[in-house]
């Protein structure tokens, strides 16, 4: 890399999720999908996740905020902050309504390419995510989501339309969003959002989910496999969620357990990125007694079908420290085993905000992987206030973006650390994934709707929109 400024070609963008954005739910055939039956959280309790659309229920997603009916105007706020990409998902449900069908639905592909054509007329590069959290609710129900086999055919089929027809206008392409949140088995969230898994009383959480993702990653091989025949040009990447964990102390069994830690969230991006599984990941399945699903054909195919780049969301750090009974694996449960870390502060939604885990991230993945890497989420969640004249002064959010970019730049500028782009989260306000509130806001554009659904949908430029402009505009030097 350079030591003088980041390249010409530097991604320079913003992202969204299709579930998280669109709304519309159930307009141009689209089917339900999992986001399409979680409720919004409390301020205590997790998103409840309904069997099917229950009356009396409020299901944030469903209208989010409108993006299907607003893109062309948000396009243009976007191209106006000087976006070179734009990093979004494609509504699994919109172009395949109940996941097993065998033709898309024209209608949805239509959507996206009037979406695409819109990025394009602005020269904005759209980077696109298969599967955002947005599995087709039909595939829960009938198959149990990634439990079964067939929803590897069902996810390459869907990949394989998207990836004809949108041939000529996207060359970025990421698999699964964030495939590693489920190596936190215990959250319903989680299995239920990558997977669409709801685990049954009596069931093994971790066994299940590890089935689910070797699932997941022969499917994500096999979709590579499938882009490249379809053009040689396409980059497809895997993406994880990057929180590294740290341990606690320096006594090296807290050092062993943070290893242990890393190992249980970075085995999928291993698999992805290298094409083979690692060693403790084997012996750990049989020390467990897991008798996984796995064919010669899909270990060969992880071989055959590993990723371009590695694309990843950086919100936060964590940390561990090891018991005084762990077992020989040093067994990691994420519900169980985290602890505070007292030398970062805490975003209001006790996020650990950690700029220099970044720069320690881009540094793990690039000696671990050798791939190209690309930071496709990045952001705080924070509670803005619209002023009387509809403005919104968030320099907490130009602060934390800030911060990040530094460390970003000495990974790469100090550390050789080659990165693609940088696509914050998010380029407009969207609706919580965890939380499923609209006042968890990320967007550099305020929009005007509230936690209960309430709001005129208008859209305000923050302060953060013409700071991020001029970031853009002096690619990185002005900060
Ligand atoms: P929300 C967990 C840890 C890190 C990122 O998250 C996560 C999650 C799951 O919540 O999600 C990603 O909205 C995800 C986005 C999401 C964003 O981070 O829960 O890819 O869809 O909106 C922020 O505050």
């Amino acid at each position: 890399m350079t030591k003088h400024g980041l390249p010409k070609n530097f991604l320079w963008g913003g992202a969204v999720a299709a579930h998280q954005v669109e709304g519309a739910y159930n307009v141009g055939g689209k089917g339900l999908s999992v986001a399409d039956v979680m409720t919004a959280a409390g301020s205590h309790d997790e998103r409840k996740i309904t069997d099917g659309v229950q009356a009396g229920e409020f299901y944030p997603n469903h209208d989010a905020v409108d993006f299907y009916h607003q893109y062309p105007a948000d396009v243009k706020l976007f191209a106006e902050m000087g976006f070179k990409s734009f990093r979004t998902s494609i509504a699994w449900s919109r172009i395949f309504p109940q996941g097993d069908e065998i033709e898309p639905n024209e209608e949805g592909l239509k959507f996206y390419d009037r979406l695409f054509d819109e990025c394009l007329k602005y020269n904005i590069e759209p980077v696109v995510t298969l599967s955002h959290f947005e599995m087709p609710y039909h595939l829960v129900t009938k198959y149990g989501g990634f439990r079964s086999r067939k929803t590897i055919t069902f996810f390459t089929r869907f990949a394989k339309a998207v990836f004809e027809r949108y041939q000529d206008k996207v060359k970025y392409w990421l698999t699964f969003n964030e495939i590693n949140n489920q190596s936190n088995y215990d959250r319903a969230f989680t299995l239920f959002t990558n997977s669409g898994i709801q685990v049954k009383p009596g069931e093994n959480a971790e066994e299940v989910m590890y089935q689910a993702g070797h699932y997941e990653v022969v499917a994500s091989s096999l979709a590579v496999q499938i882009a490249h025949q379809i053009n040689p040009d396409f980059q497809v990447g895997a993406m994880v969620a990057f929180s590294p964990v740290y341990p606690a102390t320096d006594k090296p069994s807290d050092v062993l357990k943070a290893q242990r830690a890393m190992q249980a969230r970075f085995w999928f991006s291993d698999v992805q990125c290298e094409g083979t599984y690692p060693t403790w990941l084997t012996q750990y399945f049989d020390a467990k007694g897991y008798d996984l699903d796995i064919t010669k054909a899909d270990l060969a195919n992880l071989k055959r079908g590993t990723v371009d780049y590695l694309g990843f969301s950086y919100y936060m750090s964590f940390a561990t420290q090891a018991s005084d009974h762990e077992d020989k694996q040093f067994s990691y449960n994420e519900s169980r085993d985290l602890v505070t870390n007292k030398y970062v502060p805490q975003s209001d939604w006790g996020w650990q905000v950690d700029p220099e885990g970044l720069r320690y991230g881009l540094n793990w993945m690039n000696d671990r992987y050798h791939l190209p890497l690309f930071i496709v989420e990045n952001g705080i969640g924070a509670i803005d206030k619209l002023t009387a004249d509809h403005e919104v002064h968030d320099q907490y959010r130009i602060d934390y973006l800030r911060d990040h970019i530094v460390q970003m730049k000495l990974a790469m500028e100090e550390d050789g650390v080659p990165v693609m782009g940088y696509t914050p989260w998010s380029a407009i306000d969207i609706v919580s994934a965890s939380t499923g509130q609209l006042s968890k806001r990320y967007g550099f554009i305020y929009v005007d709707r509230n936690d209960d659904g309430s709001g005129s949908l208008a859209r305000y430029r923050k302060d953060s929109f013409y700071w991020y402009q001029r970031v853009i505009a002096t690619n990185g030097e002005d900060l």
